[in-house]
């Protein structure tokens, strides 16, 4: 998870009485606290005490019914699908891999190889700034915090698209509930204009040519990475997008269906932005 606004100490009541003379103590003439690494540019955005812990009574009640109790219908919480209403006003992003998953590509194949999946089907990809990478995400980005491996995908037009093909033996994903993927905008790159949410376009086309798009931002906001005072604290942090794959089927007057039965190829599309990169793992089916 990451809590935009989130400060060590007020997880913790016993820290955040002691707050003002750690992390927010800033020595006569300096911007930079002591402590904590928070800077007085920071201050503006820190989100209340209170709100760290109606953070924590939501998602770490969900966790514990999960583990402790079966109470399975909480992962919706941790999957981003529905939100605590307790924080409601705060600015929470999820990660979340399911347990039982068709892997289409993990990006972990060694050597790397940014022209296929980890199906073995091939990924191409047009009208891009560059060809597509894939590496250990570090490698990529610096500001990465990940310990994986990814892909990086940059575009500077509207026509940008990214394309990962299924294999013939995995072309029936009507068993699966949805795909999932986790994502990130690269902080840094000239590329993602600052503080402007991405949508993507994910499109499924079938054997029969058969294809339907779907917005992202139908399901889970792409954020632009959170700033702070700190630059080597900043980090692209991927967060989960999960599209129910009813999305492709349900009838919708002027939309194609797609036989689910027999899918060809995923794409991503960048028709929201005329410029942006992204770092991209876990392309996954999830039922
Ligand atoms: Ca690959």
């Amino acid at each position: 998870m990451f809590v935009y606004g989130a400060t060590h100490d007020r997880f913790n009541s016993e820290w955040a009485t002691v707050e003002n003379t750690t992390e927010l103590s800033f020595p006569p003439g300096q911007t930079t606290s002591s402590w904590g690494a928070i800077t007085t540019s920071d201050l503006p955005k820190l989100i209340s005490t209170t709100a760290h812990q109606d953070v924590l009574k939501g998602y770490a009640t969900a966790y514990f019914q999960i583990h402790l109790k079966g109470r399975t219908e909480q992962v919706e919480f941790l999957t981003g699908a529905i939100k605590p209403t307790l924080s409601a006003g705060v600015e929470v992003h999820t990660s979340h891999q399911e347990e039982s998953t068709l892997a289409v590509d993990s990006f972990e194949q060694t050597p790397h190889d940014a022209t296929s999946n980890s199906l073995g089907g091939s990924v191409t990809s047009s009208t891009l700034a560059s060809p597509p990478a894939e590496d250990f995400l570090h490698n990529l980005d610096t500001f990465s915090p990940h310990m994986t491996s990814g892909g990086d995908v940059a575009w500077s037009s509207t026509m940008g698209v990214y394309l990962s093909n299924l294999p013939a033996a995995n072309k029936d994903l009507s068993g699966f509930d949805a795909l999932s993927f986790r994502v990130t905008q690269r902080y840094g790159s000239q590329q993602n204009p600052a503080n402007q949410l991405l949508d993507l376009y994910v499109r499924l086309t079938d054997s029969n040519g058969q294809s339907r798009s779907i917005r992202t931002g139908a399901f889970a906001a792409i954020p632009y990475p959170y700033e702070r005072g700190v630059a080597q604290l900043i980090k692209s942090a991927l967060k989960s997008v999960r599209i129910p794959l009813a999305s492709y089927t349900v009838a919708n007057a002027g939309s194609q269906n797609v036989d689910l039965t027999k899918v060809q190829s995923i794409a991503f599309e960048f028709a929201g932005r005329p410029t942006g990169e992204i770092e991209i793992d876990d392309i996954e089916m999830t039922s």
